[in-house]
């Protein structure tokens, strides 16, 4: 019967073991020093992987104290930039050597379909380790022409000790995106890992320590917000018996939503005014225009919208269509969606997997709840899919309005919302009319009008006929407030150097 069929629906047995579940400090794997662990849970379940050790303020300290050291007497940032390089370029060998078991991580902590994973988020991680690499040796500063006969020059050194802080939603990019830049420059790390998917990063951790990184470059506390992270955030001294260093010169890093941005932003100012980059929250435009190429334009938006579980700082999450195309657009749009294989993400052909958590599924349910309430029509899906873990139906909503919560808030799920607009000003700014400026896409034939868009639209990428290309050298970041500061490509490098003028006089001293 059918129902024997959807009851023998067991998730797919992943191919690996988890090796690595506790803290990585000065180059080993050691226990939490309160010696508290958490689980980590399998999203297509909600039943533990395994339990990992729980970092805190202790750890971070420890974390911390290894990784100033390993600044400040360690071979790392005196090394040659070469030999640097050689050490990243070996660890992102190893990585490539062992994407399968990577991938299979990613997958079951995280519950993005394999094939994803796999293809696209390992290969990514292992682009942007030699993009960094192939940094290492080309940085260098400026001889500058003074007023008076001084011999003038710039160092760009590392700045020191890099707190970051990642989110859950593309654990093993987000670890390469941080790691990436810091140590092409010299830095060392002390990296937070997100609570729900602690696994991918501790397992590329291990490999960069098999590649040759020295002890204390790289340190992953796995933990919670609160507590390990806001460790890192506010973090001021180090061993304070030694009294050694007063206050850290520090880098923080973070990627998340925009109101953890802001708490972490001030605790970086309260404690000693660490430089800070922030990569959050957006909602993204997606704009349709007349004489877009209909099925083209669908299959583009659904993908800027569902990709990655609709889980994606960037999602074209406000689909706006030209009247003129409205009525076959949505049609089509509702026909892709019904189309979308949801499943289990280990399962060959599956396009999505379940969303990372119980919170996470709540609040999107919670979202669609108000988009139907708000008058906005439901197309298609607007519940859970099957009966355990975290699966929710691929959603559409038609005739949204400005005003609704789904076209203002970040969902961060399978919904999409589509909104009709009758001209290029209009769009504009409605476009711009929102509190976050991550990116946009853009689809359109004529020249003219993606020039027009490109200038308008206040946001850190604009993907014209395209979206959610992304590249090792390409900058990525956010306008308003979706953050501060590019990461990725060469604008990233200046997130983790500080400049040195050193001044000389050309003429003999008068002494
Ligand atoms: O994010 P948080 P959450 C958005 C998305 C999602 C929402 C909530 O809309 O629905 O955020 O997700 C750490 N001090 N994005 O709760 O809280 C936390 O442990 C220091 C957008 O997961 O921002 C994790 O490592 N750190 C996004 C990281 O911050 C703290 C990606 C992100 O968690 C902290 C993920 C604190 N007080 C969610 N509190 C994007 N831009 O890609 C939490 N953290």
């Amino acid at each position: 019967s059918t129902t024997a069929a959807a009851a023998i629906e067991e998730p797919i047995k992943p191919k690996v073991q988890v090796e690595y579940t506790q803290l990585l400090i000065d180059g080993k794997f050691v226990d939490s020093a309160s010696g508290k662990t958490f689980p980590t849970l399998d999203p297509r379940t909600g039943e533990v992987i395994a339990h990992v050790a729980e970092g805190d303020h202790e750890d971070v300290d420890r974390a911390v104290v290894a990784a100033r050291k390993a600044f400040d007497e360690g071979p790392w940032p005196r090394m040659t930039a070469y030999e640097r390089q050689k050490i990243l370029l070996r660890a992102a060998d190893l990585i490539e050597k062992h994407n399968d078991e990577l991938a299979t991580l990613e997958t079951w902590d995280n519950g993005k379909p394999y094939a994803q994973a796999a293809q696209i988020e390992v290969p990514m991680l292992v682009r942007l380790i030699r993009y960094y690499a192939g940094w290492t040796d080309k940085i260098h500063g400026l001889t500058v022409p003074a007023d008076g006969p001084h011999h003038v020059q710039t160092l760009h050194e590392p700045i020191g000790v890099a707190g970051q802080i990642i989110p859950w939603n593309f654990p093993l990019l987000m670890f390469a995106w941080k790691i990436g830049p810091a140590l092409a420059c010299g830095n060392t790390v002390v990296m937070k890992t997100a609570e729900q998917t602690p696994l991918s990063a501790l397992y590329a951790a291990k490999l960069f320590h098999e590649a040759g990184l020295p002890p204390g470059v790289l340190n992953v506390v796995s933990g919670f917000g609160p507590t390990a992270g806001a460790a890192i955030a506010s973090h001021m001294d180090i061993d304070k018996a030694l009294a050694v260093y007063s206050v850290l010169e520090v880098k923080l890093a973070f990627t998340g939503s925009t109101s953890t941005g802001k708490v972490v932003l001030e605790l970086a100012a309260k404690s000693n005014l660490k430089p800070v980059t922030l990569e959050l929250g957006g909602k993204s435009p997606f704009i349709v225009c007349e004489d877009a190429d209909i099925d083209q334009a669908v299959e583009l938006a659904h993908f800027a919208l569902f990709f990655n579980q609709g889980q994606c700082c960037c999602a074209g999450s406000r689909t706006f269509v030209h009247e003129s195309v409205y009525d076959e657009f949505i049609e089509k749009a509702k026909a892709r969606a019904l189309k979308r294989s949801v499943g289990d993400p280990f399962k060959g052909g599956i396009e999505q997997g379940p969303q990372i958590d119980s919170e996470q599924f709540e609040k999107i349910l919670k979202y669609i709840r108000s988009g139907v309430e708000g008058g906005a029509t439901l197309e298609t899906g607007g519940e859970r899919h099957g009966d355990k873990g975290f699966y929710i139906k691929p959603t559409v909503f038609t005739n949204v309005e400005d005003n609704m919560l789904i076209a203002k808030d970040e969902i961060f799920g399978p919904v999409q919302s589509i909104l009709k607009f009758r001209d290029i000003d209009e769009v504009i700014r409605r476009a711009n009319s929102t509190r976050y400026g991550l990116a946009a896409g853009v689809f359109t034939k004529s020249l003219a009008t993606a020039n027009l868009l490109t200038r308008a639209l206040r946001v850190g990428t604009v993907w014209v006929n395209c979206f959610d290309t992304f590249d090792a050298a390409i900058p990525f970041g956010g306008y308003k407030m979706s953050g501060q500061g590019r990461e990725k490509g060469i604008y990233s490098l200046r997130n983790y150097l500080q400049v040195k003028a050193v001044v000389s006089p050309l003429e003999k001293p008068a002494w």
